[in-house]
């Protein structure tokens, strides 16, 4: 132990461990922010690492070693070094052109391969890696983690069944850090309301409506919520219909079911004001919000003419209006948006094969929070309790689709990404009896977040 606590000691001089307000690459909010990258500047370092991580685990266990991208990179290397055991390199995406291969170096099919994670939190970096080398025959029999942040990750990951072990846990981390006197009085708070709420997490329970209403500041993301529970609805239909009477049929036989419509108005053929008047009518009649998809995705002064302006006069009706903040955050700003419309960020769509990353997301989350007119993002994964979550590619039975779009069950959604609202279109709009089928999905969106309470 004292060999093990000297040299965390060391390490944590590096400033490995940070304090302040972070998001995490999993969307998830963090008082601290642990980042093992200065390690690899530090040769004496890396070595005792390595020797560290092989008194866990015999060399004569494993034939390979890999490193989860990109931070364990340099540990998996110098391991290799000092084990004498061959190194295999493991890409974060595919490069796209070449062999397209995801893993580098010289390994044999039934080989088997160690993998090291530097930190573990959720066990989602660490599992696309397990997927990758086991797609190429390899076999994952020992797994270690530098630190393990208490949230879960090693049990998800044992649960499926893999043996993983950590060097530190953060708690123990702590222990150590405040026996030598090492943390300051807030940061001792921070860390231990950490630890308390890895608790909550790990229990795996959801934030009810309720306590979502709370954090959410916006008026039409509270009323969004006011309807939802008043109507014990989460499902948003997606009227993805080209023409009006479609829509207002499909309004007709749905309007009670739902908290939301969304659209694409600018599929519809015969568009005109008297029908989006009606519409409007029948939301505020049948108590659902309009939801314009239009993906707003230019700069601040075209998003706000965009907005405005042209055939469909988007701020004149919708409730919501979707955008995308590839442009940065100046995009959203300056919109004269008025008070009572809210904005929906993407961060990560429902489709096959997105080409933004772990850091795309967590920019347009950090964007969104700190953009008051945003009530909510889209996204495939459990975001900030701060902003109501949208998951569209919601299907009972399809899985993919042969156009790139990919579905998840209602279940899904909320138990596992803990999202706030579905939404579905084909499943219901194409389906022999929409008002059924709508009521069945409503049911299943009910049931799923009841349950994660
Ligand atoms: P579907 O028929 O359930 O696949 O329709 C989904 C709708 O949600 C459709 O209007 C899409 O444009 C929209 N959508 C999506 O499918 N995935 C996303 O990530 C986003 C929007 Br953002």
């Amino acid at each position: 132990m004292e060999e093990k606590e000297q040299f965390f000691l060391e390490i944590y001089n590096l400033g490995i461990i940070k304090f302040g307000n972070f998001t995490l690459k999993s969307g998830m909010n963090s008082p601290i922010y642990i980042d093992f990258r200065p390690i690899a500047s530090r040769p004496d370092l890396l070595i005792k690492l390595s020797d560290l991580l092989l008194h866990e685990v015999p060399s004569y266990d494993f034939e390979l070693i890999c490193g989860v991208p990109y931070a364990a990179l340099p540990i998996a290397t110098t391991l290799s070094l000092r084990s004498k055991i061959p190194l295999i390199i493991k890409r974060k995406e595919n490069k796209g052109y070449g062999t397209e291969r995801m893993i580098e170096g010289i390994y044999k099919i039934g080989q088997n391969c160690l993998i090291i994670e530097d930190v573990i939190t959720s066990g989602d970096s660490l599992l696309k890696t397990i997927i990758d080398l086991e797609k190429e025959g390899l076999i994952i029999k020992n797994i270690m983690s530098i630190l393990d942040r208490e949230q879960g990750g090693i049990e998800n990951i044992k649960k499926i069944g893999y043996d993983i072990r950590t060097l530190f846990r953060i708690g123990e981390v702590f222990k150590i850090l405040k026996k030598k006197s090492f943390l300051k009085e807030k940061e001792i708070h921070m860390i231990q309301f950490f630890i308390k709420n890895n608790i909550k997490n790990i229990q795996n329970k959801r934030i009810s409506y309720e306590e979502k209403k709370e954090k959410i500041s916006h008026p039409i993301g509270k009323k969004l919520i006011d309807i939802t529970l008043k109507k014990k609805t989460n499902l948003i239909v997606s009227a993805d219909l080209i023409n009006t009477k479609q829509i207002l049929k499909l309004v007709s036989l749905i309007g009670d079911i739902i908290c939301g419509l969304k659209l694409h108005v600018d599929i519809i053929n015969d568009f005109s004001f008297s029908f989006i008047n009606y519409l409007k009518n029948i939301s505020i009649k049948k108590n659902f919000l309009l939801l314009e998809d239009r993906k707003l995705c230019d700069v601040s002064s075209t998003n706000c003419l965009q907005l405005h302006y042209g055939i469909h006069k988007i701020s004149s009706w919708a409730d919501i209006v979707t955008a995308h903040v590839l442009a940065g955050s100046m995009s959203i700003q300056n919109l004269n948006i008025p008070y009572n419309m809210g904005l929906i960020t993407i961060s990560e769509m429902s489709s096959y094969g997105g080409i933004y990353d772990d850091n795309y997301i967590r920019n347009v989350l950090n964007i969104s929070l700190k953009n008051p007119k945003v009530i909510g993002t889209v996204a495939q994964r459990k975001v900030d309790d701060r902003l109501l979550l949208f998951t569209p590619g919601i299907h009972f039975y399809e899985k993919k689709n042969h156009l790139g779009n990919t579905y998840i069950h209602p279940v899904q959604a909320f138990e596992k990404n803990k999202s706030d609202f579905i939404i579905v279109g084909k499943a219901i709009f194409q389906s022999k009896n929409p008002k059924i089928t709508a009521e069945e999905y409503k049911n299943a969106g009910w049931k799923a977040y009841e349950n994660g309470l």
